[in-house]
């Protein structure tokens, strides 16, 4: 058991009574004290109800002092973690009152979500940007239901989270109502194992002890991905008899797995000798160090990188980025593929042309999701981290470059140089058509956000699949908490909830978080908004508002016309205009400045400046802007 200082009880009861007596006497000074300061939003911010009555009575014969969720909270806090992203629920209320008031509700902090869904996909986006997972709280069979969308998107897209599933096992502390039974299962996980690297039900505090720093050196081993914990509720609220000693195992440094030394020489060696190597990179870069290293790598060997953007993995006004270039994949002799998932469908058109992977998926397996995607074929597999074995590859390719490669390195980097240029000059040219339209253009709203953000410190916290990767190609991407990638299982409702964890995760370093929302995305589960707002987070969202699942609807208008039917009639089920949404009054329903509809461009600028106020003084807002299709 961790040193803790036994409450004395007596002690306790004078101070809740005292706390309560303050309540009694000065109603009006507690309830001041209580009121958040007013925020940006034009909606009135509600107090908060004043503190307990006094005619709360604690019984002192059975207040206990020693509760197995303290011992969890000194357990969770062993392990760093700095919150706890939930939706309250009996089952694991002993645990949250623990964290609040025994953790202080800091380290971990109790986040309120609106939806399990959206505490997961929080931990998702946190996790992106902080390197750390967060801990999901779920209550029983219904919240982890909610959660699964979440949760399968953090396990496709390899991000790790700890899901603490409340239960009731023991069947005769269920009574004999209907909401405990119908909330307990005999196997909580089994909801979510097929997308859990791992699972467990402890069934007691060395159990619970032991399986949470299982659970969380699970996780955070390459490949990372979510692991639950179904938690019992009388485990938590029992009382630890006294003497009982119960210990925290140590986690210890841990090493993720790079590649064999032999083989990783042996690619230096192919590396070096091919005529054009291409490098393409997609979940690589967990921290900053692996963005160092791949650009050293590239620079060594004057090499083209390919990104296919699942993280913040390259410069993106890099010279040898070559995304979009000429002197991409279809010529290369060599390429070399860095944790890219579909590897299967990135191919060279050369004759002969070589293909290395280096990913940890390898070492990873499960049934029954298609979570791994097609098979890739390969002339070498190395079944390692793509982070850890890139030092490793660094240093073997110093090791066995000639001054003769060199010089022909420099050509080649000249040329890649060239081609990068050519690409990215063509961008503001292409950003221009359309310019005036309204509904405004994706590149207007990106090119009328870059001015107001690019002296601040910023994180664009947006996957940009629906927005023609517009910021990637007008904006510089340099620093690892600039871009988060996609949701990996292409869950749609992951965006929002996505941009709140990361920009939570932003917000201790100051740095501005910018989203730029799908309408349909946000539509899935707003109450994300609610707990930017609650959290002060400094977070603008654009809204991506073409009224609608755009998506669907242009593949129904395809389909129609390809049957020789009526394409006009597409939106019917796929477009959100009967009625028109308000995002803004959304927004400040919510406790959020809310800006728009903007549909003329010439207007956009001015708006988004004002909103760009509220957000330099920590507060969320939003900006709902009606932009073309995609
Ligand atoms: C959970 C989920 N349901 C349905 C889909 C199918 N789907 C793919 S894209 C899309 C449209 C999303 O609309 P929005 O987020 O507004 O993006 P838009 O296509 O309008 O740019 C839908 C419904 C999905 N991917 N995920
Ligand atoms: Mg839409």
């Amino acid at each position: 058991m961790a040193k803790k200082t036994k409450t004395d009880r007596r002690n306790f009861l004078k101070t809740a009574a005292a706390s309560a007596a303050i309540a009694v006497t000065k109603p009006g000074a507690t309830q001041a004290q209580q009121t958040p300061s007013p925020r940006n939003a034009s909606a009135p911010v509600l107090a908060r109800p004043a503190a307990a009555p006094a005619a709360l009575v604690v019984d002192e014969a059975k207040t206990i002092d020693r509760v197995g969720s303290d011992f969890m909270v000194d357990v969770i806090k062993s392990l760093g973690f700095e919150y706890m992203f939930g939706v309250p629920a009996n089952t694991y209320m002993s645990l949250q009152e623990s964290i609040v008031n025994y953790g202080k509700n800091k380290d971990p902090e109790f986040i309120l979500a609106t939806n399990e869904d959206l505490a997961a996909a929080m931990a998702h986006g946190y996790a992106k940007i902080s390197g750390n997972p967060a801990w999901v709280g779920c209550h029983g069979t219904v919240g982890t239901q909610h959660a699964t969308m979440g949760v399968y998107d953090a396990f496709c897209d390899r991000v790790p989270m700890v899901m603490i599933l409340g239960n009731i096992l023991d069947a005769e502390k269920r009574g004999a109502g209907k909401v405990n039974w119908a909330h307990s299962a005999q196997d909580a996980a089994a909801l979510v194992r097929d997308m859990t690297k791992w699972d467990d039900a402890p069934q007691s505090l060395g159990h619970f002890a032991e399986s949470m720093v299982r659970a969380y050196k699970i996780a955070v081993t390459p490949p990372m991905m979510p692991v639950a914990i179904s938690l019992d509720r009388d485990l938590q609220e029992d009382e630890i008899p006294s003497g009982t000693n119960v210990r925290i195992p140590k986690l210890g440094t841990l090493v993720p797995p790079a590649a064999d030394q032999a083989a990783v020489n042996e690619v230096a060696k192919m590396l070096i000798a091919a005529e054009h190597p291409v490098i393409v990179v997609d979940r690589v870069a967990r921290t900053p160090k692996a963005i160092k290293d791949l650009i050293e790598l590239a620079e060594i060997l004057q090499a083209a990188i390919i990104d296919r953007k699942g993280r913040m993995n390259f410069p993106t006004r890099h010279p040898l980025e070559q995304t979009r270039s000429r002197m991409g994949l279809q010529n290369a002799d060599l390429v070399l593929g860095i944790e890219v998932i579909d590897f299967a469908g990135v191919r060279s058109s050369r004759q002969g042309s070589k293909r290395i992977s280096i990913t940890a998926n390898d070492l990873f397996s499960k049934s029954n999701y298609g979570d791994y995607l097609k098979f890739a074929e390969v002339d070498i597999a190395m079944e390692a981290d793509g982070e850890a074995t890139l030092p490793l590859l660094v240093e073997a390719v110093k090791r066995s470059v000639t001054p003769d490669r060199k010089r022909f390195f420099e050509e080649r980097g000249a040329k890649l140089a060239a081609a990068h240029k050519d690409a990215f000059d063509a961008y503001p040219r292409q950003a221009v058509v359309g310019w005036n339209d309204s509904p405004v253009s994706t590149a207007r709203v990106t090119a009328e956000l870059w001015p107001l953000i690019k002296n601040e410190d910023w994180s664009l916290v947006a996957d940009l699949s629906f927005f023609q990767d517009w910021p990637l190609k007008l904006w510089n991407f340099d620093k690892h908490y600039q871009f988060i990638g996609g949701p990996g299982g292409y869950g749609i409702g992951y965006g929002a909830p996505a941009a709140v964890g990361a920009a939570i995760a932003n917000k201790k370093y100051g740095r501005i978080s910018i989203n730029i929302q799908q309408d349909g995305d946000l539509m899935m589960g707003p109450g994300s908004l609610w707990t930017a707002a609650n959290h002060h987070v400094p977070l603008l969202t654009i809204m991506h508002n073409n009224q609608g699942f755009h998506n669907e609807c242009m593949e129904a208008e395809r389909l129609a016309l390809r049957r020789g039917r009526d394409g006009t009639r597409a939106h019917i089920g796929n477009r959100l205009i009967e009625p028109v949404i308000d995002y803004a009054k959304m927004a400040e329903s919510m406790g959020m400045a809310g800006f728009g509809p903007v549909s003329d461009p010439n207007k956009l600028g001015p708006v988004l400046k004002q909103a760009m106020e509220v957000i330099k003084r920590g507060e969320p807002a939003m900006v709902d802007v009606r932009t073309q299709p995609r």
